[in-house]
């Protein structure tokens, strides 16, 4: 192909001086380029098409949670560390996550505990709150973000709330003080939350260089930068202290609990 395009250009190219000497010359050498370029042009343009390659990487890693005591024995259950990427939506994201149907998250209530105790969802979700149990529950937060009070509600029945602004939203029930939550709502999908092995991974995250935050119910978050690049993984493997924390919260009239019930 590439050696007919030379013979291709030098026949035009010799046209015009072969004929150098008549007055009509000068007409001759001006179309000369234009054929040349038409041909080049289309042999670099298939190569993109045809590698197609990766737009988007991964974030993957591992956490250990080591509790800030005497001992500082790393725990066996690293379940509930929030990993996410701080990065402002993006604008046809939204579009979309408005126009849509919007996504739906479940904090179940099963032997008076909130299941997950830890979720992180988008900003938009509706998170419903199934009761699993017997008796009644009645979930409601007074976190800034989003103050909401359920009511009581059955055993089989299921109520929910639709979570708009990105913050930390606190959990409980008006009847268990035993019972609590934690649901973080983020800005962008680039989220994940630690199984018990402590491992995660965020894919489908655009290229480029992202602060990331490992948030936890109990202790400092840890934060730091990650890069990330078209079909690569980045691996974070991180190291969290958890810290004693009062689990202390009120009903949501602000009274304590066990006056009755
Ligand atoms: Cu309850």
């Amino acid at each position: 192909m590439a050696y007919s395009l030379h013979v291709f250009a030098a026949l035009l190219l010799l046209a015009p001086t072969a004929e150098p000497v008549t007055p009509a010359s000068p007409a001759p050498i001006s179309p000369a380029p234009a054929p040349i370029t038409p041909p080049i042009a289309p042999a670099p343009a298939p190569a993109p098409v045809a590698s197609a390659p990766a737009t988007t990487g991964i974030v993957t890693g591992a956490v250990t949670i080591t509790r800030d005591s005497p001992t500082g024995k790393p725990k066996a259950d690293r379940s509930g560390v929030v990993i996410y990427l701080e990065a402002p939506m993006d604008p046809e994201q939204e579009d979309r996550l408005l126009a849509e149907v919007p996504p739906v998250h479940e904090v179940r209530q099963i032997n008076k505990s909130f299941v997950p105790a830890v979720s992180a969802v988008i900003r938009g979700t509706e998170v419903r709150f199934p009761n699993d149990d017997m008796v009644f529950h009645n979930v409601f937060s007074l976190s800034k973000v989003k103050r909401f009070d359920l009511g009581l509600y059955k055993s089989g029945t299921t109520r929910s709330v639709t979570l708009t602004r990105a913050g930390i939203i606190d959990v409980y029930c008006n009847i268990h003080p035993e019972m609590a939550a934690k649901i973080l709502v983020l800005d962008n999908p680039y989220f994940a939350v630690t199984g018990a092995d402590g491992g995660f991974s965020i894919n489908g995250v655009p290229p480029g260089t992202y602060p990331f935050v490992a948030w936890q119910v109990r202790g400092e978050p840890v934060r730091g930068e990650v890069i990330v690049s078209a079909g690569a993984q980045a691996r974070l493997d991180l190291k969290l202290v958890e810290t004693p924390q009062s689990g202390a919260h009120t009903r949501k009239d602000g009274s304590p609990y066990g006056r009755y019930n």
